[in-house]
């Protein structure tokens, strides 16, 4: 049976698909009669984060090949509760040396992530050097072709009472794919959304961290930063991170 990744990008201020604020983004797997549902979730999404001033919306819906798909089980999620953004992200230092990433890498992440709110995709840090491996400025890497198996997800939020929200959810099925790429080390992210504070440190080895403040209510500041091992073929793990289907399953 043919297979689907959808993806939606909303942006404000930019009349193509390179340009604007990044407002919103989905990405989904489905087959031929569950597109019509998936596309009109991923609109109200759209819509939803916009409220209904969007300027642009992309949704594209491309064949993909289901052989080539992976089956991951979702990263095991823990929860630190800290009292505010200096302690959360002293946390996820303390994390990521835990990992194996350098007090440089650490270091130029939290500097990134502190300053910038309009990054769409992942940075790619050396987790050695911490130097900047990719070169897609603000656009930076977009991991897609990734979502929950339909019954595994029920089960999974029964298990999981506490993180109904989509956007948990979403994060675990990213970090997930993320952290089984051959070549990642490690990934820090926060939301750039000014109401949202908790963020995580993914790791295949140390799961789904979770970080109930990363950052203060009003900063726009966020994004993600994937550690890279060092000798990493980036083109290819780009590609992987873009291209291979991925059931969260
Ligand atoms: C985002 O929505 O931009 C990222 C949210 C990451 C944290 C989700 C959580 O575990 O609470």
């Amino acid at each position: 049976e043919p297979l689907y990744s959808l993806r939606m990008r909303a942006a404000q201020g930019g009349a193509h698909e390179e340009g604007g604020l990044h407002i919103s983004g989905g990405e989904r797997l489905g087959f031929r009669d569950e597109i019509e549902a998936l596309v009109s979730g991923l609109l109200r999404k759209a819509l939803q984060h916009s409220r209904g001033d969007a300027d642009f919306i992309n949704l594209t819906i491309e064949k993909v090949e289901p052989a080539s798909c992976r089956v991951l089980s979702p990263l095991p999620v823990s929860t630190y509760e800290v009292a505010d953004a200096e302690e959360g992200r002293r946390q996820a230092a303390v994390l990521l040396r835990e990992l194996s990433v350098s007090e440089q890498a650490i270091r130029n992440a939290l500097c990134l992530l502190g300053s910038v709110n309009n990054l769409r995709g992942a940075v790619l840090l050396d987790s050695r050097s911490g130097e900047r491996l990719d070169t897609r400025g603000e656009r930076g890497i977009r991991v897609s072709r990734m979502d929950w198996d339909r019954e595994r997800y029920l089960y999974w939020q029964n298990q999981h009472p506490l993180f109904g929200s989509p956007r948990i959810a979403e994060a675990i099925a990213l970090a997930t794919k993320v952290a089984y790429a051959p070549g990642t080390v490690a990934e820090l992210c926060w939301s750039d959304d000014p109401e949202y504070v908790t963020g995580y440190v993914g790791s295949r080895r140390s799961g789904y961290c979770r970080i109930t403040r990363l950052k203060e209510q009003g900063d726009f500041s966020g994004g993600r930063v994937f550690f890279v091992e060092p000798g990493t073929f980036i083109s290819e793990y780009i590609v992987h991170l873009e291209r291979t289907p991925v059931w969260i399953g």
